[in-house]
């Protein structure tokens, strides 16, 4: 096992992997920029460096700050947490280069699921199912014209490289659907320098599942169940929950096993998500795989009773995992509900600043895994997540009471916060009765104005 590792990150995943870390008697070493100088977690690690300025290219994004740091630490592995530098195969390509352990999968797996086109031929060719669409990337807009009369309207073009939404279009027509190819095209290769695009058919309406794995260096490979993520605004989620609600058994069994039969064919280890989007009759389709651990990951902890970040770093080291798929049980239903310091008067922008009363909700199968406090200022330089609240019950509707509790608990004043929609998603009778879709906040919110 490792006796000292680094934590390439900031907020409350850095918190959660340094605490991971005390239990498990390894030193942790944080790093910070400028504007997280004297944050209170930092504390809370055996040593602290400072990286750079604010700006996270010059510091959580600097792979050569990080490296030095590292060496100068004297660390055997790192931790990139999510976000940041968590997905990038050259920075887990640099770590093993230097001899020091990239708490992630191996590189290669995440070049290839990286790459969105190259996942989903690596699905097909595993027998996972796909959204129909492309054989593979767009040469051409008479080919797309073509597709899309085949398969018919709507269809989305979605970039190789794409994420969070970035360089994907919808078009209901041959004029939307040549523009969208030229738009989606240059967004990708301003944002990606990589412009290339494939084409699905577009579902509408579906469900956001996504399945936890998690394997060894061993060859074992084990799925954690599901969570559903289906209430997004602006492909930024909100509400996250396992098990997903109202998915047949069956339907429930077959996505964990395309899961797992896909990260089979990658060589994966470490952590990692498999996404799908369900349809109205409960068809599944694979659409991605998140090769780091994900901001809700304590939803799969808390009805398994797995900790995520330790089982990644002994694997990591070179361990087995500390269980077989037969060891794990899904347990009642959880809640997780993200925290941000937004703005809803103001569009949901973001709302940094001093937080000058920060009341959490506790009490029975209540977690909140945040690194603010009172007296905390929120950096305006990052995301404007805060806080993680989440719930655990024996069943869903208990589940929903404990978080409409917890919600109520939960006092925040000196910056504006997401509560206020949060309390109100869970008085709202169709996300009660699991009645969810992407489509849901857009349609039952943002439209109001
Ligand atoms: C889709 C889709 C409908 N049809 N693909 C959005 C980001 C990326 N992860 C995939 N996304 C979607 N892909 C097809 N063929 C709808 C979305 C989508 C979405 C997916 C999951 C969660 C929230 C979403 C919000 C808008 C669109």
């Amino acid at each position: 096992m490792f006796q000292r590792i680094m934590v390439a990150n900031r907020g409350e995943i850095a918190l959660r992997i340094i605490r991971a870390c005390r239990e498990m008697g390894i030193e942790v070493v944080a790093v910070y920029s400028e504007a997280d100088r004297g944050a209170p977690y930092l504390s809370l690690a055996n040593q602290a460096i400072c990286i750079g300025p604010a700006l996270a290219s010059e510091s959580y994004l600097n792979i050569p700050r990080l490296i030095s740091a590292a060496e100068i630490a004297d660390v055997q592995a790192i931790h990139p947490g999510y976000g940041f530098l968590s997905e990038n195969a050259h920075f887990a390509e640099v770590c093993q280069s230097c001899k020091i352990e990239f708490i992630g999968p191996p590189h290669e797996a995440m070049r290839q699921l990286g790459n969105k086109n190259e996942a989903r031929k690596l699905a097909k060719n595993a027998g996972v199912k796909v959204v129909p669409g492309s054989e593979g990337l767009i040469t051409s807009e008479e080919e797309a014209v073509a597709l899309a009369s085949q398969m018919g309207y709507p269809v989305l073009i979605k970039a190789s490289a794409g994420g969070g939404g970035r360089g994907m279009r919808v078009a209901h027509n041959d004029i939307a659907l040549k523009t969208g190819l030229a738009s989606a095209s240059q967004e990708a290769e301003n944002a990606f320098k990589d412009g290339s695009v494939y084409m699905e058919k577009y579902i509408e309406q579906p469900r956001h599942v996504e399945v936890q794995v998690i394997g060894d260096q061993h060859g074992n490979l084990v799925h954690l169940w599901e969570r559903d993520c289906s209430l997004q605004r602006r492909h930024q989620k909100l509400v996250e929950e396992s098990p997903a609600p109202n998915l047949p058994p069956s339907v429930r069994e077959a996505i964990c096993a395309a899961a797992l039969k896909l990260v089979k064919a990658a060589n994966y280890y470490s952590a990692g998500t498999v996404e799908f989007l369900v349809d109205k009759n409960n068809d599944f389709y694979f659409i991605e795989v998140n090769t780091r651990i994900q901001v809700e990951h304590p939803v799969t902890e808390l009805v398994t009773g797995v900790d995520l970040i330790k089982e990644m770093i002994r694997v990591a080291a070179g361990e087995k995992l500390s269980f077989t798929q037969k060891d794990i049980v899904h347990r009642g239903a959880s809640f997780e509900v993200r925290v941000n310091a937004e703005d809803p008067a103001h569009n949901y922008r973001p709302s940094p600043g001093k937080i000058t009363k920060w009341q959490l909700p506790g009490g029975p199968g209540v977690r909140v895994d945040t690194h603010a406090t009172a007296g905390y200022t929120v950096p305006s330089n990052y995301d404007s997540m805060v806080a993680k609240l989440l719930v655990h019950a024996p069943d869903r509707m208990q589940a929903v009471a404990r978080m409409r509790r917890a919600l109520a608990e939960f006092q925040v004043e000196g910056i504006a916060t997401t509560l206020p929609l949060l309390r109100e998603i869970f008085q709202n009778m169709a996300f009660v009765e699991g009645r969810v879709d992407t489509t849901f906040i857009e349609r039952t919110y943002y439209n109001k104005g």
